[in-house]
């Protein structure tokens, strides 16, 4: 959220490359658009398929998969946001492997690495000119280490590109707030980052921001910063507050289904456009605006533009809870399913993944994450290795010359088929070399040439008829979908709605290893359960565990429908020719005392609403993703809920959990007060708690219980307090507050 408030102030910069021949006309190529006045909304959707990335941002795209390192002061003081104060001697690695971290985004996959060569605080693991702030003051190597150097030349050593995060927010130096003066200095030190260490591929900027050391606010000079980073380094893409890639919306690792690459822009200064028609590039013609709605781009958020421009996604996710490296968090490493899902969701749908890995103390990638990394890896390669298009024969429903269907299974991206002019919707039968068995598919349009598909579905031949297997809206540079084994030897890719001629690139059919389904996926139970476990592959069987443990051969193997009388943490994994092939799924169950009905006082807010009012009572708890649909998110409000049990029943505990995520404005209650009554009119208190923790932690969430003796009683009440607004030191202070919870047990 925060990144949107200061997003405000984001100047975009486009440019025009060669003319080129697609569609009904010649037009000259561009990242931008200019809607004049009286243009028809059918002209506008005309303009916005033509709109192509500028040659950096489809280089940028191309990565598809890329790595983040947060490490720096941080990391020594087991924290997310430093205060700027902190004591340069702390900052200490003893055994930094640039290298190492290098092999493991690699072998990962990823193609760059971005190092946040300062964050908040202000320290620079750099040796800046500029501050003595910085690894000149620490002991690491005596003063004379060089983070931003080591990680540039492990990247180059290894063909892995390279990138920096750079803080404008700091804390740390003096003349932060003293606007000039500060923009000097970031330029300053931006300018040694982007002179010192060879080719830069991206630069990051950051959302976040507050007052400085001094209490003042500053003013960035955006414009300047671009105009340095241009010269010094015009290849790069600048990224989340710059022209060229836009944050997704989300810290989650989740794309949305409908992500178009062109937005709609605010024009802010129609001289400078027309000037930029002659000069190839202006800065400061375009305002985005709300980056976290669920469509960017459709129909009806480009009607009323007066400007359209490539502005695509990019997905960030840490394979932690934090930012950061911290011990406590090495238990809380992504799962390889988990990260296995996130690239579905991002890679997937349209947009690049930057994950964060961080180092630790030691200044090494720990063993779970490079674990859990490996594993994703695996799941990866053994679903895309083999593309089962090979040999197909396309036949297409309308073809314009040069781009037949053959196009989109040879491998090449750059060619592609494509229609004759006026055709929007069309088929592309695709005759396998045989009958075969698959899960996954990949679809790619060239957005070279703009991005135009709006509905599409997949069909396999059923021997009589075309049966649905998977559908999807926008496509764009790469659409993966997931559905339940098909065996077919004839697929079809129906186009069903396109902005102009569609176009496709590349089409793969995959089969992914198998996986197990629970069924169902956890939650509360009163007294007995029945869960069922499936694979989606014939011949495989399933191992698993009741105690939270991975599943090994030994493990007890599924035949019947297991009952469960007592909670329990389910771990299954599919088994073929007597090895274990896929990851083990989770799922928690819990006994505890069924509740008839939940009512809210204060409603929730409709962006996160859950499941609904169920939601705090249906036994399934949120993750650290407060988009999950478990989580119930209250805007400056309490959260002040009733249960009826139905009738008056016995219980010892009453449990409630909450989320905090300060840099999402999420912060847990104040106080909870737990109530029961006979009737739902006269309450008792049961129990009442504070919350000893502190505001400033980044990221977890929190039970808090009320145990009480011999009580009976057919209604509860949880009274949680929102803190109200945020607090005086965040980057929302004076907002309202988020309150977020998940669930509340009685047992
Ligand atoms: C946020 C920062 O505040 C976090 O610390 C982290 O650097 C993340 C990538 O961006 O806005």
């Amino acid at each position: 959220m925060r990144r949107i408030l200061s997003a405000i102030h984001l100047a975009l910069f486009f440019s025009f490359s060669v003319l080129l021949c697609v569609g009904a006309i010649a037009r000259q190529q561009a990242n931008y658009a200019i809607i004049k006045p009286g243009e028809t909304p059918e002209a506008i959707v005309l303009k916005a398929a033509n709109v192509t990335p500028s040659p950096r941002q489809l280089d940028w795209q191309r990565l598809e998969f890329i790595a983040f390192i947060h490490f720096g002061m941080n990391t020594f003081m087991d924290r997310e946001w430093g205060q700027g104060n902190e004591d340069p001697a702390v900052f200490n690695p003893t055994d930094l492997d640039a290298r190492q971290w290098v092999k493991v985004i690699k072998d990962a996959g990823m193609k760059l690495l971005i190092v946040t060569a300062k964050h908040h605080d202000g320290f620079c693991v750099w040796p800046s000119k500029y501050t003595d702030h910085s690894v000149k003051s620490s002991p690491w190597k005596n003063g004379k280490g060089d983070v931003v150097g080591e990680v540039a030349q492990a990247c180059k050593e290894a063909g892995i590109k390279f990138g920096v995060y750079l803080s404008p927010w700091d804390r740390h130096e003096m003349s932060f707030g003293n606007s000039p003066a500060y923009n000097e200095h970031f330029r300053n030190q931006l300018r040694e980052l982007l002179t010192n260490y060879g080719d830069v591929a991206e630069v990051w900027f950051d959302g976040a921001n507050a007052e400085g050391s001094n209490g003042k606010r500053q003013e960035y000079d955006w414009q300047s910063y671009y105009k340095l980073i241009r010269q010094l380094q015009p290849e790069a893409a600048i990224a989340i507050m710059g022209p060229d890639v836009r944050w997704v919306g989300t810290e989650s690792g989740y794309g949305r289904e409908t992500e178009w690459s062109v937005l709609p822009g605010v024009t802010q200064n129609l001289d400078a456009i027309a000037a930029a028609s002659q000069q190839n590039a202006v800065d400061g013609a375009f305002v985005p605006g709300d980056l976290m709605n669920d469509d960017l781009g459709g129909r009806d958020k480009i009607k009323g533009a007066t400007s359209l421009l490539w502005y695509p996604a990019e997905t960030d996710v840490s394979i932690r809870p934090g930012w950061f490296y911290h011990e406590s968090q090495d238990d809380l490493v992504k799962t390889p399913g988990k990260l296995v899902d996130i690239y579905y969701s991002s890679v997937g749908r349209n947009s690049v993944l930057l994950l964060n890995i961080p180092p630790d103390k030691r200044g090494r990638i720990n063993e779970n994450d490079i674990a859990a990394l490996g594993g994703m890896r695996k799941t990866l390669d053994q679903t895309f290795s083999t593309n089962l298009t090979t040999g197909a024969r396309v036949i297409a429903s309308n073809e314009r010359p040069g781009h037949n269907g053959a196009a989109i299974i040879d491998r090449d991206t750059k060619n592609y088929w494509t229609t004759e002019d006026g055709v929007e919707s069309a088929t592309l039968d695709v005759q396998l070399a045989r009958t075969l068995t698959f899960n996954r598919a990949m679809l790619q349009e060239d957005i070279a040439v703009g991005q135009r598909v709006e509905a599409f579905r997949l069909e396999a031949w059923t021997g009589r008829t075309w049966r649905e297997i998977a559908r999807g809206t926008t496509i764009g540079y790469k659409r993966l979908l997931r559905f339940p084994g098909v065996t077919a030897a004839r697929v079809r890719i129906v186009i069903e709605r396109s902005r102009t001629s569609p176009t496709i690139a590349s089409f793969g059919l995959f089969k992914a290893p198998p996986t197990v389904a629970i069924e169902p996926s956890g939650g509360a139970f009163e007294t007995r359960t029945k869960v069922r476990l499936s694979t989606d592959t014939r011949g495989a069987t399933v191992r698993y565990t009741l105690d939270g443990t991975d599943p090994t051969m030994r493990s007890s193997k599924y035949s019947a429908p297991i009952v469960l009388t007592r909670s329990a943490t389910l771990k299954a994994t599919a088994v073929i020719g007597g090895e274990l092939c896929a990851e083990p799924v989770a799922a928690r169950f819990l006994r505890c005392l069924g509740v008839k009905s939940a009512g809210f006082e204060k409603p929730f807010s409709t962006k996160y609403s859950g499941r609904g009012e169920a939601t705090i009572v249906n036994g399934w708890r949120g993750s650290l993703d407060f988009n999950d649909k478990e989580w119930l998110g209250f805007r400056g409000d309490d959260v002040i809920v009733t249960l009826d049990l139905g009738q008056a029943r016995s219980f010892a505990k009453i449990t409630v959990g909450f989320l905090q995520q300060q840099g999402s404005w999420i912060f847990l209650p104040s106080a909870i007060a737990f109530s029961y009554s006979d009737d739902g009119n006269n309450w008792r208190l049961a129990g009442e708690l504070k919350n000893p923790l502190e505001q400033t932690e980044r990221v977890l969430i929190r039970d808090f219980s009320c145990t009480v003796e011999k009580v009976k009683a057919r209604y509860l009440r949880v009274a949680a307090k929102n803190i109200g607004v945020c607090p005086s030191w965040h980057s929302g202070a004076g907002d309202k507050a988020w309150l977020f919870a998940d669930e509340i047990f009685v047992e």
